[in-house]
């Protein structure tokens, strides 16, 4: 049997620890716009992923920016679907996954927290810990993840060090250990100081930022001889540098890696300023590879039998393939191209013909993979989000939540010739988790109710039908704010709601209630007391 001659590889073999042990996989998490894509693609430009930099908002001759792919991302400058980058970096490989910070689109946020090791967390200099920061903060925090932060956007007016460092700590109550000191900020923006080494480096300003910055360094001595240190300047540097050391902040790892402490970094994305030192200390202490709860308890990267879970689906990622992808978080055992394994949700056997390594939209064919890494898989309507494939077929992960919809309309066709393309494309997005979809019981025409997260959310199905399969169109919005589950009745329950309960059913026909007020749903429970109404999602 296939995993007998397995279990000698992944457990004694010293070459699959090895690359087990060099992967580092993590997502790039924060508040809208403090600078992930930015950093993202910083870190891709220092990891030689990328030989030029590309900007968020591309201006006519420049770049975008390798993460944001989608078309309605670069119209609008915003991280709608997170995307998945592997690249290499001294001697390590590193998975890295770019997330989108608004708030409607944070469901697809929070699957991909789910299959990764370490977060990095970015804040933007002059804002300090927003809303969107302290609730992914808590996500990490629950699954136990360590968080580096990368203090970003200090060429612009930014708030006291200081202050910034003491925020982290009150609001989200974990211990800040500033690995290095930023020297002023805004046009007065110097550089930072290293704590363990008490190096300077010194920011320069590049011309359009597109290659890695030459890096100068002097000793903090000789800083204190530059015009602008003058005046006592220096010397409040120094104070704060030796209150740091006073105040017990430093670096501990084994405190970062149970999730009490953060490393903090200063720097500018944008002026590449910073992202090396951040890059490096950051792949000698992120975790590598850990185990994953399952219905079997934990696996561990290191167990012989391959096993991996699908926590994201997207389509039409590169428009010479028009097809949808499944992404594969490997969680153990050694990947190889063209191995079988069990779809363990449908008991089928899985062929993996053509695993992908996906940089992005673009992808290439690979022969391996290990724990840690996220192989796309090309998907047939096979996979969902959330399920198990492993070499054994009794092998479930933890399912990935779901979250509930507080916003419907419904979704009209205005092209009737087009009616194949709008079906394939619906039921594509909602395979994607992108929107959920329910039918009226009542409704003549079978036209779908979308019930979303966010209302961003609406006007991303219109974009991408219409951009992806040529269908216009159009959103008629209900009042209803809540949805729950029907049970307890077979078929839809008689009473007088007079339109302001609408009865419908998902896509495996079950009864859903959609209300506008809670007051509605106890008035629905009063009416039929043999109903029940449970969660929907
Ligand atoms: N001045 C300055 N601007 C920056 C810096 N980093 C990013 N920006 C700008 O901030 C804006 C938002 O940057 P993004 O990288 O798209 O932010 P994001 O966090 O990915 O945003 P979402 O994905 O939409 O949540 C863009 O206009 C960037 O050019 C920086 O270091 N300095
Ligand atoms: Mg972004």
């Amino acid at each position: 049997m296939e995993s007998v001659s397995q279990e000698g590889q992944g457990v004694r073999n010293p070459a699959i620890r090895k690359e087990i042990e060099r992967r580092r996989t993590f997502a790039i998490i924060s508040h809208p716009d403090a600078g992930k894509t930015t950093l993202t693609e910083k870190l891709l430009l220092y990891g030689n992923a990328i030989a030029l930099a590309g900007n968020v908002r591309a201006r006519r001759n420049s770049r975008n920016t390798t993460s944001d792919w989608m078309a309605m991302e670069r119209e609008r400058g915003i991280t709608i679907t997170s995307t998945v980058l592997q690249f290499p970096y001294a001697d390590r490989v590193l998975n890295l996954l770019d997330t989108p910070g608004h708030q409607d689109f944070s469901e697809d946020t929070y699957r991909t927290l789910a299959a990764v090791e370490s977060a990095v967390m970015v804040l933007d200099a002059a804002k300090g810990v927003e809303p969107q920061t302290r609730r992914l903060f808590e996500v990490c925090s629950k699954r136990g993840i360590p968080i580096f932060t990368f203090i970003n956007k200090m060429d612009r007016p930014a708030r006291n060090p200081l202050a910034l460092v003491d925020e982290i700590e009150k609001v989200l109550g974990m211990q800040a250990a500033p690995m290095n000191w930023p020297l002023g900020d805004g046009p007065d923006f110097h550089g930072v100081v290293e704590r363990r080494s008490r190096e300077v480096f010194l920011y320069e300003r590049t011309i359009r930022n597109e290659r890695q910055s030459p890096e100068r360094r002097i000793g903090l001595a000789e800083l204190r001889q530059q015009a602008d240190w003058a005046n006592g300047r220096f010397d409040r540097l120094k104070e704060n540098l030796d209150l740091l050391d006073a105040l017990d902040m430093d670096f501990e790892p084994k405190r970062v890696a149970a999730g009490k402490q953060t490393p903090v970094f200063f720097g500018s994305a944008l002026n590449n300023f910073g992202v090396r030192l951040f890059l490096d200390a950051f792949v000698e202490n992120a975790p590598a590879p850990q185990p994953y709860a399952s219905n079997a308890g934990p696996v561990a990267p290191s167990h012989p039998e391959f096993s991996g879970f699908i926590f994201k689906i997207q389509a039409n990622m590169d428009p010479k393939h028009r097809d949808s992808v499944a992404f594969l978080r490997i969680v153990s055992g050694r990947f190889e191209r063209g191995m079988t394994a069990v779809h363990c949700q449908s008991g089928r056997a899985a062929r993996l013909q053509r695993p992908y390594r996906m940089f992005a939209n673009e992808r290439e064919v690979i022969e391996e993979a290990f724990p840690g890494d996220v192989v796309g898989l090309p998907n047939n309507g096979a996979y969902a989000i959330g399920d198990t494939i492993s070499s054994r077929s009794e092998l479930r992960f933890e399912p990935i939540p779901r979250f509930q919809p507080e916003y419907f309309a419904l979704l009209g066709n205005q092209d009737i010739s087009k009616q194949k393309h709008f079906n394939k494309g619906l039921r594509q997005l909602e395979t994607e988790g992108a929107v959920q979809v329910l039918y009226d019981v009542d409704a003549l025409r079978r036209e779908p109710i979308l019930a979303v997260v966010g209302q961003l959310q609406f006007d991303v199905v219109q974009a991408r039908l219409e951009n992806e399969y040529g269908v216009e169109t159009t959103l008629g919005r209900f009042p209803f704010t809540m949805a729950r589950y029907l049970t307890g009745e077979n078929g839809k329950p008689p009473g007088a709601w007079q339109g302001r309960i609408l009865i419908a059913h998902d896509s495996e026909e079950r009864l859903v209630a959609l209300f506008a007020a809670e007051s509605h749903a106890k008035f629905l429970l009063q009416q039929n007391p043999e109903i029940r109404l449970e969660p929907f999602a």
